[in-house]
């Protein structure tokens, strides 16, 4: 079936607040990028012999969820540690594969003090472990890679509070690296759990929908509106109402019985007595009121040029105008809110 317009910005509103990405730092030419490479059986990341050919970080999908984001490596001539903090503050990225391939050096540790302070998850590994040898040959691999594990538990204690110790892992023999996706699995199917938690909540859908009556006020309140509103030219702003909230005429002969407009909204509030009892000042004051609660608006500013001009135009009782127009938009976001509703319960 095909996904409705106004449910696939829904999902892009909450994928937007969902977390569905894990970076991979850690030191230069660890083999940051050939683990992405590995993981997803398939070669899309840049890879170099000689420096770490990343400077910017670069996305590459994972499942049909979760996205790898490759980083810089850390402490190189190109990328100082406050470039590198910088970039992982703006990712907004909670999970991180840190790739080490040989000796923890002082920018991993500050990188490290960095994410542990920010409350970053850290997965440690050790890559390159076919290249792990003893050139003396008295240590076998098995404790060459304990070797390892006790120098990060010595050196991470002053900044990590849990236990700490590597996934030893080769992109050359493959080593490691199915203890290292599922670890990546997990994460992201928690992730997607979060997700689907927060795409159900009843309180992410009203802020969804008062984002959409938000960002719907620019595009009425235009310096036309006095126009519309004198010329009664209703089915434009109906337009633009039903536009902006992704509503096709399907949905409101599915949700409605009667076709909704302005006009007919406004005519129940155009009564004479309802016009005698508001006037002046305290006309403007019960319109800002109303826009105030309907908008969930701060202050009046966005919306200043459209009424200022209404007023100056002396458009007497503009009260009945206001309140039908911001009914009509109710009854709208009502029809998204089933529409949404509806989806909710289909996930
Ligand atoms: N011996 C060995 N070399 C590796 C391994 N993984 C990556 N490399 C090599 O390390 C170099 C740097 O790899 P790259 O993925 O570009 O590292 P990045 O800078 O951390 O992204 C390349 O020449 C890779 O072929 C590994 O597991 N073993
Ligand atoms: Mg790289």
């Amino acid at each position: 079936m095909e996904i409705h317009p106004l449910v696939t910005s829904y999902q892009q509103f909450i994928t937007n607040r969902s977390n569905h990405k894990i970076g991979i730092i850690g030191q230069p030419d660890a083999g940051k990028s050939s683990l992405i490479n590995a993981l997803n059986n398939n070669n899309t990341a840049h890879t170099s012999v000689h420096t770490d050919a990343t400077l910017q970080t670069k996305e590459y999908a994972f499942d049909t969820y979760g996205i790898l984001v490759d980083f810089p490596g850390v402490g190189t001539e190109e990328v100082s540690t406050g470039y590198y903090k910088k970039l992982i503050q703006q990712s907004g990225i909670n999970h991180f594969v840190y790739v080490f391939e040989s000796k923890i050096k002082e920018a991993d540790i500050e990188l490290i003090k960095y994410l542990a302070k920010n409350d970053k998850e850290l997965i440690l590994i050790y890559n390159k472990t076919d290249a792990l040898v003893d050139i003396t040959n008295h240590d076998t691999v098995e404790e060459l890679k304990r070797d390892k594990n006790t120098e990060l538990k010595v050196t991470l204690k002053p900044y990590i509070k849990k236990p700490v110790s590597y996934i030893f892992v080769s992109t050359l023999t493959q080593e490691g690296l199915d203890t290292l996706r599922q670890t990546i699995t997990e994460i992201f199917q928690a992730q997607q759990q979060d997700y689907k938690e927060k795409y159900a909540a009843d309180d992410m859908l009203e802020s969804y929908l008062n984002y959409k009556a938000h960002s719907l006020l620019p595009k009425l309140f235009t310096p036309s509106f006095k126009e519309v509103v004198m010329k009664k030219n209703y089915q434009s702003l109906e337009r633009t109402i039903l536009n902006h909230f992704k509503i096709q005429e399907d949905d409101v002969l599915d949700y409605k019985k009667e076709w909704p407009t302005i006009q007919e909204h406004i005519a129940k509030f155009d009564h004479p007595e309802v016009k005698e009892k508001v006037s002046g000042l305290k006309e403007l004051a019960k319109i800002a009121q109303l826009l105030r609660t309907v908008f969930k608006l701060k202050t009046l500013n966005p919306v200043s040029t459209g009424l200022g001009a209404l007023f100056e135009a002396g458009v007497v009782n503009a009260f009945p105008t206001i309140q039908g127009l911001t009914n009509y938009i109710s009854e709208i976001k009502d029809i998204a809110r089933k529409i949404l509703e509806a989806s909710q319960e289909a996930e």
